[in-house]
């Protein structure tokens, strides 16, 4: 049997190299099966309903064409307006058009029509995050009968807020079209449960799985992680330093898209309320480093402004001739430096207010060295919280809190540092790159399109 894999995101990789987790993690298994990767090309166009190559090395990658109107509504639209603020529990944020759903809608039926021309009997389609969520359905529709999986990067809503949806219904349903959902955390996958308990269509089997009309579905937390080995030894590179002369000590870093579910307001505010409590006379420094995403949606707009406000406030009040506090930095650094900026940083602070994962935890705690290593100060409500149970936990809501995480990271002795950054690396690495696709397409495999009982697969332990 000549297996390959076909994997969907909304964002095509368009460089030669891996860099992100999700790239990483899918780069392997791309190359050893021959497949390809499917998403949407950066620049906006036509495509007249076929996929244009990007290269052929080392997996094929087609690209199709969003129009104008399709970023604006199904991309910024639907996608962004609706589905990310309503899975990151911003339900004031959701903005409903009518436009919206009728895009997202019909990109996922034009989609499915143009991978069903690709593919073989033998592929196992991977499908990847919200933008993509009723591809399954559509190409069910179209006659599609290969295993087809689902991972959902960012958190799963909970149930309440599923009515603000334009058809709450067709959510379940057009999830149940997948063989198997993949998700980041325990939490989710209850939540997830919780949403098919509640809906009279969907009957639970007796292994867990789910029976919607005539299919079965399988929901499972796979947590999903970096390329450690790679990540340490960027971090690690001597004689490179990420400032050149002037180096702020110490210093903490956060380094996100610029985006209102990180937590960044109070993530300023926290940093503000620890420098009018310090009492020690250092002069640390926060370096925040935040590309613009998503320019165009105003919940973006605003929280820029907003951050930039926050800034000027803060050095304002706090700054000196040799000393600005917070650097707050609208551009992407380059991977090897961050990493290397990680190593350097007394404290990583990801204050997200929800995330699916967050994978900068997961590189600042990779990025440390062992003899010396830096204070993970981590929100409750990232995923990585759920097994990173020693880093610094925070409640994000609570100024107080984090200003006293900041302090006690600051000050915390060796010992302690080098006990809790062990802890957290273990965790970081059994949840590590390769892992989390193996696992999923380990269990993807095992499922099966009938009401026959599929069997359970042995997958690595970190999935108990
Ligand atoms: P994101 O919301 O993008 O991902 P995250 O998991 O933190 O969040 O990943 C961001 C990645 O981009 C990291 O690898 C980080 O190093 C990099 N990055 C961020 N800012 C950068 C900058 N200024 N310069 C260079 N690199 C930068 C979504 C979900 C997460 C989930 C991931 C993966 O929202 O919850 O963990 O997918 O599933």
């Amino acid at each position: 049997m000549n297996e390959r894999v076909i994997v969907v995101s909304n964002r095509l990789p368009m460089g030669d190299n891996p860099s992100g987790g999700l790239v990483v993690s899918l780069h392997d298994v791309l190359a050893a099966s021959g497949g390809c990767w499917i998403g949407a090309h950066p620049d906006a166009g036509s495509d007249d309903g076929r996929f244009e190559p990007i290269g052929e090395t080392p997996y094929r990658r087609l690209a199709f064409r969003l129009s104008d109107a399709e970023v604006k509504n199904y991309y910024l639209g639907f996608s962004n307006s609706v589905l990310w603020p309503l899975c990151h529990r911003r339900a004031d944020l959701v903005k409903i058009s009518p436009g919206f759903t009728d895009a997202y809608r019909a990109v996922n039926r034009r989609v499915a029509e143009m991978i069903k021309g690709e593919i073989t009997a033998t592929d196992l389609i991977w499908v990847q995050d919200y933008h993509f969520i009723p591809l399954a359905r559509e190409l069910r529709r179209l006659g599609v009968p290969n295993r087809i999986g689902f991972f959902l990067h960012i958190p799963f809503p909970v149930l309440a807020d599923l009515s603000i949806l334009p058809s709450p219904e067709s959510f379940a349903q057009d999830l149940t079209h997948y063989n198997l959902i993949g998700l980041q955390t325990r939490g989710d996958v209850a939540r997830c449960l919780e949403m098919f308990r509640s809906d009279p269509r969907a009957e639970f089997m007796t292994d867990g799985s789910i029976k919607f009309a005539d299919h079965v579905t399988r929901v499972r937390s796979f947590p999903i992680g970096i390329d450690v080995t790679s990540f340490r030894a960027q971090a690690a590179q001597d004689g490179k330093d990420p400032f050149g002369a002037a180096s702020p000590e110490p210093f903490a870093i956060g380094v996100d898209r610029l985006d209102y579910s990180k937590g960044l307001p109070n993530r300023f505010r926290a940093f503000g309320r620890y420098l009018e409590n310090r009492q020690d006379g250092i002069r640390p420094s926060l370096i925040q480093i935040a590309p613009p995403t998503r320019q165009g949606v105003q919940a973006y707009d605003d929280i820029t402004e907003e951050l930039q406000g926050l800034t000027g406030k803060i050095n304002g009040q706090f700054a000196e001739l040799d000393w600005t506090p917070i650097r707050f930095i609208n551009r992407s650094v380059e991977r090897s430096r961050l990493a290397r900026l990680f190593r350097r940083a007394r404290a990583g602070l990801v204050t997200s207010l929800a995330d699916g994962m967050n994978l900068v935890a997961k590189e600042y705690v990779a990025a440390q060295s062992e003899d010396d290593p830096g204070v993970l100060i981590l929100s409750r409500f990232a995923g990585a919280a759920e097994d990173m149970t020693d880093a610094l936990l925070v409640n994000p809501y609570d100024i107080e809190d984090m200003a006293g995480a900041i302090d006690r990271a600051f000050r915390m002795d060796l010992s302690e540092r080098r006990e809790r950054h062990r802890a957290c690396l273990e965790c970081v690495i059994n949840s590590r790159a390769g892992l989390w696709a193996e696992n999923f397409l380990t269990m993807l495999r095992a499922s099966v399109e009938t009401l026959e009982m599929p069997p359970t697969p042995e997958l690595h332990p970190q999935l108990n």
